[in-house]
C-alpha cells in the first residue's frame, strides 16, 4: 500500500497511498468508511482536532490493525449541526445533506415544536425538509400536521412496520443523501431497516470494529436506500440549529420567508414591528399560529444562548 511521487524539488519520496470515501457510521472518533467499490473499512481520526460524521468524504491512509486513519474531511455542504446549550461549539450531526426527514408518530406524543426546529435546520442548510407520520398502522396524523404541507414540507404518511409510503419516502430521496431524526422510540431504526436490508447487520459490524457494544445506540449510521442514502441518527430530547446570528432562525420557517418581502423593514423580526406582513397573516389565520409560535420561542432561544455564549 505504498506509492512512490517525486517532490516538487525532484526528490523521490514515499508516502503511503492515500484513498477517500465516505463515512457510514461515526461514534467520536472512531467510525466505518465506504468506498466507492462497496467496500469497508473500520476508521478512526488521525488527530483529535478531526471530527468525522456520517456523510463526511474523508481521506485515508492504512494504519495498524487493518485500520484506516482518516487525515482529512473534503469541505461540506448541507451540514447538519446542533447547538449545545453549555458549550459554545456547533456539533455537526451529518454532512453533505439534501434532504432531512422529521419523523413523527402517534406513539411517542409528537413534539411538533421539535419538527418545527428540525426542518428549520433543514431550511437553513438548503436541504429538502419533509415530515414523516409513522406508525400511520396505528393511527391518522391529527390536523396540526396539515400545516406543514401548507407552510411546504411534504408529508409522508409512512408504517415502517406494514412497508407503507416506502416508495413515495424513496421516490423523495431521490438520488440524495437524506437523514432521519426525531424523538426516541418514532421509529427511525425501523424505517431504516425497513429501507435497507443491510441495516441491522451494520451496528454488529460497527461493535466488533471498535470492540464496544455501548456506542450502538449513540453512534450515526447511513445506509445506500433506493438511489440515494438515508443516515439514521439517534433520538433527542431537544435540537437547537446552530445559527450564525439568531435573526438567522427568521429564514428557517418557509411560510415566514415567504412573506417577510412584504414587511416594512427589510429586517422585520415579526414581532412587534408595524407594517409586518407576517403579524398580519397569522391575526388572518393564513399562518399557523402554533408554527408562528415556534419560530418566535426558538428566535428568543436563540437570542438567549447567543447572549450566554459571547463573551461581552
Ligand atoms: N405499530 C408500529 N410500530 C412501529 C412502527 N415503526 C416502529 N415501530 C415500533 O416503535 C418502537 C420504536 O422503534 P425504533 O425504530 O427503535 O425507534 P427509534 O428510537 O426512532 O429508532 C419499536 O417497538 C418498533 O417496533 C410502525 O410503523 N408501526
Ligand atoms: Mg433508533
Ligand atoms: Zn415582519
Amino acid at each position: 500500500m505504498r506509492a512512490s511521487r517525486k517532490s516538487s524539488k525532484g526528490t523521490p519520496v514515499t508516502a503511503a497511498a492515500t484513498h477517500s470515501a465516505l463515512v457510514v457510521a461515526a461514534y467520536g472518533r472512531r467510525g466505518l468508511l465506504e468506498s466507492a467499490d462497496g467496500s469497508r473499512i473500520a476508521c478512526l481520526a488521525a488527530s483529535r482536532r478531526l471530527r468525522f460524521v456520517c456523510g463526511d468524504r474523508v481521506t485515508w491512509q492504512p494504519g495498524a490493525d487493518g485500520i484506516a486513519l482518516v487525515q482529512d474531511i473534503a469541505p461540506r455542504t448541507g451540514l447538519l449541526e446542533r447547538q449545545p446549550e453549555r458549550t459554545g461549539a456547533p456539533e455537526p450531526v451529518a454532512a453533505n445533506l439534501t434532504h432531512l426527514l422529521v419523523l413523527l408518530a402517534p406513539r411517542p406524543a409528537p413534539d411538533l415544536e421539535l419538527a418545527d426546529r428540525y426542518l428549520a435546520a433543514a431550511v437553513l442548510m438548503g436541504a429538502a425538509g419533509a415530515v414523516g407520520w409513522n406508525k400511520a398502522d396505528l393511527d391518522a396524523p391529527p390536523a396540526a400536521i396539515d400545516a406543514y404541507a401548507r407552510a411546504g414540507h411534504p408529508v409522508l404518511r409512512l408504517s415502517a412496520q406494514a412497508g407503507t409510503g416506502v416508495d413515495a419516502l424513496l421516490a423523495w430521496i431521490g438520488t440524495g443523501k437524506a437523514v432521519v431524526v426525531g424523538q426516541s422510540g418514532v421509529g427511525k431504526s425501523s424505517l431504516l431497516n425497513r429501507l435497507a436490508p443491510s441495516a441491522a447487520g451494520t451496528t454488529g459490524e460497527l461493535s466488533a470494529s471498535t470492540g464496544e457494544g455501548r456506542h450502538t445506540t449513540t453512534a450515526s449510521v447511513m445506509f445506500r436506500v433506493g438511489n440515494g442514502w438515508l443516515a439514521d441518527t439517534p433520538g433527542v430530547r431537544d435540537f437547537v440549529p446552530a445559527v450564525p446570528e439568531p435573526h438567522h432562525v427568521r429564514d428557517g420557517f418557509l411560510e415566514l420567508r415567504a412573506l417577510a418581502p412584504g414587511c416594512r423593514f427589510a429586517d422585520c423580526s415579526h414581532r412587534h414591528e408595524p407594517g409586518c406582513r407576517v403579524l398580519a397573516a397569522v391575526a388572518a389565520g393564513d399562518v399557523d399560529r402554533r408554527r408562528y409560535e415556534s419560530y418566535v420561542a426558538l428566535r428568543r432561544t436563540a437570542e438567549a444562548m447567543a447572549g450566554r455564549l459571547q463573551p461581552r
